[in-house]
């Protein structure tokens, strides 16, 4: 089966420190990768299209980040059948409260997998695992991700321990 890629697509670029963190896991995966600025209010014409054409264009997962009235995401998941992974970005007085709840509160049938504000990592990792489910390659690294991170806290604990118990 062939690869797939993956679109990262902002709002603006001023939300590019939050997505270069999900750019950046994506690369660590190895996972061939396009990032854009596109916007459903400045660039619907676009947008919209770049959506309807992304999975014949080789995409298998869409990654829309955007703060504020955050409605990229929703838009480019009403044009493609791709799943869709919303990041609410922190970029307004409300702290991102806005984002969240604009991207998280999709109407049925159009759903938008949704992580945490600025959790730009998360969903990087969420589009390798959806990738990973029909690429053996890809969920190797997965689990090899999930067994350091075990290590990590592991080691942290017998840190804990000994401190603790001196
Ligand atoms: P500027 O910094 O360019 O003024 O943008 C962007 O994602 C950004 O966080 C401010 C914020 O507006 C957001 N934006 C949206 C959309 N387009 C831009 N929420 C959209 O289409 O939903």
């Amino acid at each position: 089966m062939e690869n797939k890629k993956v679109a990262v697509i902002m709002g603006s670029d001023s939300d590019l420190p939050v997505v270069q963190k999900a750019v950046n896991k994506l690369k660590s995966f190895g996972i061939a990768t396009e990032v854009h600025v596109m916007s459903a209010h400045r660039t619907p014409a676009q947008a919209c299209a770049f959506s309807a054409n992304a999975k014949e264009n080789g995409f298998g997962v869409i990654i829309a980040a955007a703060g504020k009235a955050a409605h990229l995401a929703g838009v480019l998941a009403a044009h493609t059948t791709l799943p869709v992974i919303g990041i609410p970005i922190k970029s307004s007085t409300l702290d991102g409260l806005d984002a969240l709840l604009a991207t998280v509160q999709m109407p049925s049938g159009i759903p938008v997998a949704t992580v945490a504000i600025d959790g730009a990592e998360n969903a990087a990792i969420l589009a390798a695992q959806i990738l990973g489910v029909y690429n053996e390659d890809l969920a190797s690294k997965l689990s090899d991700m999930k067994a350091e991170m075990e290590a990590k806290v592991l080691e942290k604990d017998q840190k804990l321990q000994e401190s603790i118990n001196q």
